[in-house]
């Protein structure tokens, strides 16, 4: 693929409502968003990752210098063919998957829009309905809990997720089944709990929950094999699963039986895609999470989440949840049903909003090969 020029922006937009989870609470996004310039296409990608390293190691400030000193250096000096290829060469720089994302999905969509196609057809996708969950973070009293609850039930939303950490558990999704006797429910403790709490998860195992997102360390499988024998609900892992060799393994010794895939998380569309398909070989359903994003970010999840594997409703929701306004058009809107209609427009078939984007831009640079 060959590239004129990719730029690299920064835009902060305050979230409409706070949002917590067991590593800290999040009022402002502070965002970084690629654009690739290529044969007269853009294409465009988001940097998922949270303004500081306590969901993984990544933060807005480390993405910004990864990218411009070690990433952007690498896609102009060295030449591919695809998207694919360009994840290929980005293999080296270890970790920093959310960082090396941003670029690789705005390849994806300059590839797409190259194409004419959508992206979601070129991903191999065949969804024209995304199923759509919520996810609702901590919040200062059960009241407000239930009540925010009340509110996405009734938008439609086919799944709840509820963030739980030690205070904030078993007599909080107690109170949540107490009133919702027969929703899809599920928790995410985002890696506040050591296999020493094994109690506390046996005991949750009475409320029906669909699954446990990420119980214990960020960086743990063998710990999860444990908890995973000692319990009926299925654990589900979102920071431990970092490519398709973690999920193998994963699978494999029975630390889970769900995965969530992030495409920030596992470096991109060409891994998600194969962390997706060793899933799905061993029966394993994928679900698509979020990192809070702006709609470019959401493009692309939807986009990911057409594949046949994400059988379980995803964190993907409305951009109202999020922001007043987003940065694309249309925003995302679910249906009635909790349903996110596919767009068959070129590459993330949302347009993105330059007037909006600019507004909200706090620094931005051009790179040239
Ligand atoms: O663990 O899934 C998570 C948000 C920030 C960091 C981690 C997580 C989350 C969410 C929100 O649960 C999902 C969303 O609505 O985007
Ligand atoms: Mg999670």
């Amino acid at each position: 693929m060959k590239l004129d020029q990719i730029e690299l922006r920064e835009i902060q937009m305050p979230l409409v409502s706070f949002f917590e989870t067991s590593f800290g609470r999040t009022t402002q996004r502070r965002i970084l968003l690629v654009r690739v310039f290529g044969d007269g296409e853009v294409g465009y990608g988001e940097v998922t990752s949270p303004e500081g390293p306590f969901y993984n190691h990544e933060s807005t400030g480390t993405a910004w210098h990864i990218l411009r000193e070690f990433v952007l250096p690498r896609v102009f000096q060295t030449s591919f063919q695809t998207p694919a290829g360009a994840a290929a060469i980005l293999k080296p720089i270890r970790g920093h998957g959310m960082a090396k994302a941003g670029v690789e999905a705005a390849l994806w969509d300059l590839h797409a829009r190259q194409q004419g196609q959508p992206l979601h057809q070129l991903l191999g996708g065949s969804r024209r309905y995304i199923d759509c969950g919520v996810s609702i973070g901590i919040q200062e009293t059960v009241a407000d809990l239930i009540k925010k609850i009340e509110k996405e039930v009734s938008a439609g939303y086919q799944r709840i997720k509820i963030k739980i950490k030690p205070g904030w558990d078993l007599e909080v999704v107690r109170e949540v089944r107490r009133h919702f006797p027969s929703i899809l429910l599920m928790c995410d403790a985002n890696s506040a709990y050591a296999l020493s709490d094994i109690s506390l998860f046996e005991r949750l195992d009475e409320f029906n929950l669909l699954m446990i997102e990420q119980p214990l360390a960020w960086n743990d499988i063998l710990d999860h094999i444990q908890l995973q024998k000692a319990i009926r609900t299925p654990i589900c892992l979102d920071e431990s699963i970092l490519d398709a060799e973690d999920a193998r393994k994963a699978i494999d010794s029975g630390a889970c039986r769900i995965i969530n895939i992030k495409l920030g998380r596992v470096g991109g569309h060409s891994e998600a895609r194969r962390v997706h398909d060793v899933c799905a070989k061993h029966s394993i359903p994928v679900w698509c999470g979020g990192m809070l994003e702006a709609g470019i970010g959401r493009a692309h999840n939807i986009a990911m989440s057409t594949q046949p594997n994400f059988s379980l409703p995803g964190d993907v929701s409305a951009s109202r949840r999020y922001f007043h306004r987003d940065i694309i058009d249309p925003e995302v809107e679910v249906d009635s049903q909790g349903r996110i209609q596919v767009l068959d427009g070129p590459g993330i078939g949302f347009a993105p909003n330059m007037k909006r984007i600019e507004a909200v831009t706090v620094r931005a640079e051009m790179f040239r090969p």
